[in-house]
């Protein structure tokens, strides 16, 4: 649950919770507060401005040298630091034993379909993203090649949900990191018609109470900021 109302700006420390979380209102954020409120445990949002470059501030890079959220800082682990969302996924998962199986194979698939949207899904539909949305000079090419790449990759997903309801049969850390994107697949102008198995899933995880209330930690802005800051990012 998150304990406390949403911060601007990069406070150092706030013992009173066990995670401090460092995010904005994006896919690969809101993996991980889609996560907390799953697993249960207390958190404080620290919301990164993204458009004011906080990101890129001295405090915040002593965390993240590549200067991106999500970050988590856990304060019951000697204040240890964790950046990247699927290595953050992965580490909750091992601190608390939720969402990621025991078992060797089944802890082994999930790991592969978290790895197939950090190296996948995330880094196309955020070319798409780029391409399509942010940029002024609209390069017809260069967005068909992500969309399609986006599309082609969301029909993998479409091909694994349809015989199972979650992508390795339990809800786990794997369909947290795809639901953040492929719910998203408009903003990325990708068509996801005749993918029934995919939408099917799409609602399902989306009807989960700690997905409702981890997709909106932090509050998105409207489209048009949304845009704003996304192309503010791309020159950077
Ligand atoms: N592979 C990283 C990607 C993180 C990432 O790209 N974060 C974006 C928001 S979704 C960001 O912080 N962008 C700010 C910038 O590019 O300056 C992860 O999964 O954590």
């Amino acid at each position: 649950m998150v304990s406390n109302k949403p911060t601007h700006g990069i406070p150092l420390k706030s013992k009173a919770n066990m995670i401090d979380l460092y995010s904005s209102a994006t896919p690969n954020g809101r993996k991980i507060s889609i996560m907390l409120e799953e697993i249960g445990l207390d958190y404080t949002l620290h919301h990164i401005n993204l458009g004011q470059l906080e990101q890129k501030r001295p405090e915040f890079l002593a965390m993240n040298p590549n200067g991106r959220i999500p970050v988590i800082v856990d304060r019951d682990n000697d204040d240890f630091v964790v950046f990247e969302s699927g290595a953050i996924m992965l580490y909750l998962a091992e601190k608390t034993g939720m969402l990621l199986p025991r078992e060797e194979k089944a802890r082994s698939r999930v790991i592969q379909w978290l790895m197939f949207q950090m190296g996948g899904l995330g880094p196309m539909m955020g070319q798409a993203n780029v391409f399509y949305r942010y940029f002024d000079e609209k390069i017809p090419a260069v967005i068909a090649r992500y969309q399609h790449e986006g599309l082609r990759l969301l029909t993998v997903l479409d091909q694994q949900l349809a015989e199972r309801d979650y992508l390795c049969d339990e809800y786990s850390i794997a369909d947290i990191a795809h639901w953040c994107w492929a719910i998203s697949h408009d903003w990325s102008g990708i068509d996801i018609d005749g993918l029934d198995h995919l939408e099917t899933w799409l609602q399902r995880v989306e009807d989960r109470p700690a997905v409702e209330r981890g997709n909106k930690i932090p509050e998105s802005g409207t489209s048009s900021e949304v845009k704003k800051v996304g192309a503010s990012m791309i020159i950077r």
